[in-house]
Parts: C-alpha cells; sequence; structure tokens
C-alpha cells in the first residue's frame, strides 16, 4: 500500500521514539495533519493557542523528560510564531525538532501569499540543520539527520517541507549515484576526560583550601555525585538558575541561587573562595564568580564551546557531569580543615533568617510577593514541577522557594523570555501528568500570552491522571522587574506610560473557562489558599494583589546603583512614598549607605 511523504513523517519520527507533538495547523502543512489523524494515535498532538507556547512546550517537554522536543506550524505565519519559543530551546541547549509548511513548490520565488523564505529564517535558530525538502525520496534522511543532529548535539533542528510535497507518494531511494540510505537511532556517549587530566583536575581542588562548587542545568542528573563530592571537599554548592533542583535546599551549604536574582551566600561564596568548581553550567555573569587570579578553577561541561568563557578555569574538562564527578571522586583527598564549611553554614543560617523577615514584612499597596513563595516553600510536595516566568517572580522563585528532593523546576533561562510560565507548565504536566505543577507568573505576562494558554489547560486537563496544576498570578499592575530595572540600572524614576499595565480579574477568568480561581489580597491567607489549591480537583488560578514596591534588588548593590537609586526616588517617581517605605522594610542597608538592615 502506498502511503504519503507525511504519513512517512509520522512513521519515522514515532520510530524515533517521538510520542507527542505541540502545534498548530494551517493549510501549509494540512498534509502532515492529514497523517497525524490516519495515525491514530500513535503520535499524540496537543493543540497550543499560538505557535510560540508550542515551541515553548517542546523546548520544557526536552528539559522535563530529556527527549527530543517536536513542535509543528503552518508557513509563513506559524512558522514565524515559532522563532522565540525555539530561541529558547536553543539558548538553553535543548534538543528541538521544528516541522513547518511551506507554499508548494512551484509557486516558491513568486512573492506567493505566505511565501516566507524559510530557510533563511531559521538559518540563525535551527543553524545546526534547516533543510528544506523537494522530493519524496528525501525526507528520510531529512528526517534522520534533523532528530539525531538535535539530540547528538542538543540543538535546534527545523524541516521545511513545501505543501504539494507533503501529500506525493513517498518514495524510497533509489540505488543509484546521488541518492542518501540513512537509517534511525543514537545512544548518548559515555564522555569522560582521561585519568590524566581528571589527576590534573583533582589536584587543583586537592590544594585548595576555601572550595567553591557553582551547578548548573548539566549538574540536573548528577545530585549524589555533586553531595558526595562537595562532602569531600568541605565545599558550598551555588546554583544557576536552570540549576536550582540539582540539589535540595535543606543541605546546609547550599547557598541558594547566584547573580542578579541571587543570595548574597551564593555571592560570598564566590568572592571569598581560593578554587572554583564549575559543573555544568553557562550561568552568564562573570561578576558573580571569583574575581580573576583569586581562585583556581575547574570545569565540567559536555559542550567544548561552553568551557572558560565566564572564569578562565585552569582545567578544561569535556564529560558528563555525574560519570566524570564519579571519577574524579577516588582522586580527592577529604579535607580536615572545616572552617570555611562551617562559615557558609553560619551564613546560610543567617540568610535563612533574612529571607524570612523579609518575607513576613507586610506591603504598603497589597500582598508582600515574598510571602507568597516563603508560604509554598514548606508545602511543595516533593514531586512537584515548578516553572516561573520572567519577572519579579523570578526572583522570589530564586530565593524564596526551596527545592525538596525529587522536584523539578525550570524557566527560560539564556533567554530569560516572558511568557513561559504557563507553555512550560503544560509541557510538565504532559509529560508526567501524576506530578502537581505549579507556574509563577507576573501579570504583564500573563497578558503577554500565558493567559490564552490557560484554555489549553481547560481543553486537556480531563486527561491528566492528578488534576493538580496550579498558576501563581502576582497582579501587581506593572512591569515591576523592569520598572526597579529602570530606577536601580538606570537611575530613572518609573515611566508610567511604559510600565503601568490594567488589571485584569485573573481569578474570574480562570473561572469562566472551568478552572478554579481564587483572589488574594490578605498576605496571612496565602498559606490556607496553597493548601486549598494542592489539594484541588481542578487546575488553579491564584491572582495576588501583589505590592510593585517590594525591590527585587540583586544581593550586593554598587556604590553606583545605590547612588542612581536614591536619586530617582527624588526625580519624581510616581511610587516615590511607597517605595521608599517597603525598601526600608527590605533592604536600605544594602541600597542607601549609612542605613542598617
Ligand atoms: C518577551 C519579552 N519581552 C520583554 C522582556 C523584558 N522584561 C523582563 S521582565 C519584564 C516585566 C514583567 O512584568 P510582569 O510579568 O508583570 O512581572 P512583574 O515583574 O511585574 O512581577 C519585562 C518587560 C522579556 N524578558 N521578554
Ligand atoms: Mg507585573
Amino acid at each position: 500500500m502506498s502511503i504519503t511523504v507525511g504519513d512517512f513523517l509520522i512513521d519515522r519520527l514515532h520510530a524515533w521514539g517521538v510520542r507527542r507533538i505541540y502545534g498548530y495547523p494551517g493549510d501549509g502543512i494540512n498534509g502532515v495533519f492529514g497523517a497525524l489523524n490516519r495515525a491514530k494515535g500513535k503520535i499524540e498532538f496537543i493543540q497550543a493557542r499560538h505557535e510560540e507556547m508550542a515551541a515553548f512546550m517542546a523546548s520544557a517537554h526536552a528539559k522535563f523528560t530529556g527527549e527530543l522536543g517536536v513542535c509543528i506550524a503552518t508557513s509563513g505565519p506559524g512558522a514565524a510564531h515559532l522563532i522565540t519559543g525555539l530561541y529558547d530551546a536553543r539558548l538553553d541547549h535543548m534538543p528541538v525538532l521544528a516541522i513547518v509548511g511551506q507554499q508548494a513548490r512551484a509557486a516558491l520565488g513568486g512573492h506567493y501569499q505566505q511565501e516566507v523564505d524559510l530557510q533563511a529564517m531559521f538559518k540563525d535558530v535551527a543553524g545546526a540543520f534547516a533543510q528544506q525538502a523537494s522530493v519524496p525520496s528525501q525526507i528520510r534522511h531529512l528526517v534522520d539527520r534533523a532528530v539525531r543532529t538535535a539530540i547528538g548535539e542538543r540543538k535546534v533542528t527545523a524541516l521545511i517541507l513545501p505543501n504539494d510535497l507533503q501529500d506525493l507518494e513517498y518514495e524510497a531511494p533509489a540505488r543509484k549515484h546521488g541518492t542518501l540510505h540513512s537509517g534511525v537511532g543514537f545512544s548518548a556517549p559515555k564522555v569522560v576526560p582521561y585519568a590524566n587530566d581528571l589527576q590534573r583536575a583533582a589536584d587543583v581542588l586537592n590544594a585548595g583550601k576555601k572550595v567553591a562548587i557553582l551547578v548548573g542545568a548539566g549538574a540536573l542528573q548528577a545530585t549524589d555525585e555533586v553531595i558526595a563530592i562537595a562532602e569531600k571537599l568541605g565545599a558550598g554548592v551555588a546554583k544557576a538558575l536552570l540549576g536550582k533542583a540539582a540539589l535540595p535546599d535543606d543541605l546546609p551549604y547550599v547557598t541558594g541561587s547566584i547573580g542578579l536574582l541571587g543570595t548574597e551566600p551564593s555571592y560570598k561564596l564566590m568572592t571569598e573562595c581560593d578554587t572554583l568548581l564549575m559543573i555544568g553550567s553557562g550561568f552568564p555573569y562573570s561578576e558573580f564568580l571569583p574575581k580573576e587570579g583569586q581562585a583556581r578553577g575547574v570545569q565540567i561541561d559536555i559542550k567544548p564551546d561552553m568551557l572558560s568563557i565566564r572564569y578562565p578555569m585552569e582545567v578544561n574538562l569535556v564529560g558528563d557531569s555525574a560519570e566524570t564527578l564519579r571519577a574524579l571522586l577516588p582522586l580527592l583527598e577529604e579535607k580536615t580543615d572545616h572552617a570555611w564549611r562551617k562559615d557558609i553554614e553560619g551564613w546560610m543560617g543567617d540568610w535563612w533568617k533574612k529571607l524570612e523577615k523579609r518575607a513576613l514584612e507586610a506591603g504598603t499597596t497589597g500582598v508582600n510577593p515574598q510571602r507568597t513563595v516563603w508560604e509554598l516553600s514548606p508545602r511543595v510536595p516533593s514531586n512537584a514541577i515548578v516553572t516561573s516566568d520572567s519577572g519579579s517572580c523570578a526572583n522570589w522563585y530564586a530565593r524564596d522557594l526551596k527545592v525538596k528532593r525529587g522536584m523539578m523546576c525550570s524557566l527560560s533561562g539564556g533567554l530569560a523570555s516572558m511568557g513561559a510560565a504557563v507553555p512550560y507548565a503544560i509541557a510538565a504536566k504532559f509529560a508526567h501528568p501524576e506530578r502537581p505543577v505549579i507556574a509563577l507568573v507576573g501579570d504583564g505576562a500573563m497578558q503577554m500570552n500565558n493567559m490564552a494558554e490557560l484554555i489549553t489547560v481547560s481543553k486537556y486537563w480531563k486527561q491528566w491522571s492528578d488534576p493538580r496544576w496550579i498558576c501563581m498570578v502576582l497582579n501587581n499592575e506593572d512591569l515591576n522587574q523592569v520598572t526597579w530595572e529602570q530606577r536601580v540600572m538606570n537611575g530613572d524614576p518609573k515611566f508610567e506610560a511604559s510600565q503601568d499595565i490594567p488589571s485584569v480579574p485573573y481569578h474570574r477568568f480562570a473561572e469562566m473557562i472551568g478552572l478554579r480561581g481564587f483572589y488574594v489580597d490578605d498576605a496571612e491567607r496565602m498559606a490556607a489558599v496553597w493548601d486549598e489549591a494542592l489539594a484541588s480537583d481542578r487546575p488553579v488560578v491564584i491572582e495576588v494583589k501583589a505590592d510593585p514596591n517590594v525591590p527585587p534588588l540583586p544581593p550586593h548593590i554598587t556604590l553606583q546603583q545605590a547612588k542612581a537609586f536614591a536619586t530617582t526616588l527624588f526625580e519624581g517617581d510616581p511610587n516615590q512614598r511607597n517605595v521608599i517605605i517597603d525598601t526600608a522594610k527590605q533592604v536600605i542597608g544594602a541600597v542607601l549607605p549609612g542605613h542598617k538592615d
């Protein structure tokens, strides 16, 4: 029986292990959708509200499963909509395949309707492999190479399929000159450095008296190994945002997040250490790492191009983090001096108290947003998946959410795009329907696109074995993270025309589409609302009337930033009074010289 190119594509993706595709239809890709339909559920199709969201879902699928993520869209506008979500995958090194339609072959080059030069458009985001098919016998090797390149190189790839080609009869490549004969299959290799390189790394680590470890997404599968190494070396461990779930926060030497959204102990760990071991992290901000020359450095990364680009390392190891750490462990000497470890534990004890104090302060104009995540920490189930959007909530996610062993967490890391938390949380739920999933989102990001994806939740939630899916929205009527950046980084007052956003009843919208809604304008109710949401029989939206005047400030403020901030307060910031009051409660000692916290 003959099959179409579309049928072959679906069969081949199935042979590669693909079981779910996120996307949106259109006539440019109908030949593939017809094939998906004929395949009768061999591959599940999940309909997003927008192609960008489908690409975020594919990226999150890769993050939460380790598998290839696949998204699909029509030609022209559908393909263009995918781009931001694909960049999210690309910047976080996630294997994602985009399948897009194109105008009919005979029309190409004719300024035809929805004709966009897709190969040029995908060239950057899917530069590893972006190919347009022109004949049926080509499809086999194009799928094989697109999939193998994506998973083998941890990159984004794109397949562009002219619409008339999709319905043509599939032809196997002939046995003749100028044809390709490809096959299915890929097994990741075990990548471990040579013994002498491991020894060089061990020598550096053994010589150190104050070892700091920084873990990123590359350490997510190496929890036991990082713990064993940290304990042997008496080290503290800071976590880049994408590595938040690599270690639980109840370990006394884990200093939590690093960077602008990070903790003071992580900052101290890096500025006071004499040795840095970086594992699977592309954390971008070098100013939060040791000063050049202060520490000797060892880095482990599976991707050679990520080595020694944030700090000049003495030993650069290409390797799988868990395997490499296991090979390194017997070469390390147990530290006998525990002073450094004691210092770190002391800092952490103080830090958690400080965070609690900050979280329990009352807001001037709404609920203190730190309180929302602080109350979640003791309640979050240890099998939960938590996602965060880009915005002030990412600060509270980074600092106040205490990760338990077994949890998974992620966000748009490298791209730091708004609008990823809900699609991430949807993909998390499809990948792990038995786990509770929680998305933390700002109101600006909600209005940008997350709100529409609640409709996707309402369409599918009854299929999920555990219906617990929670979206918490911080309704602060402000693009707050950027408002604070304007104040602190630029020394400008809040620009209301760009920063104010309208209030929308998110909880009522949730109720209108069959979900459950909670509205919280009293911080004292936050704990009880989490309890109710975590026991709900359906997905929940918690809308929190949040105080926009609580500063999501970096752990240390430079003198220049402090001056800039102090100046803005006297230059007509519309929220001046409440900003001063809330800031005084939070971090005035850090911001305004001469005051104590
Ligand atoms: C697509 C995109 N556009 C703009 C930005 C810049 N940006 C980062 S955070 C932010 C404000 C987010 O506002 P909201 O979602 O309301 O969260 P809040 O900070 O108020 O809690 C903006 C505009 C971005 N990261 N991504
Ligand atoms: Mg906001």
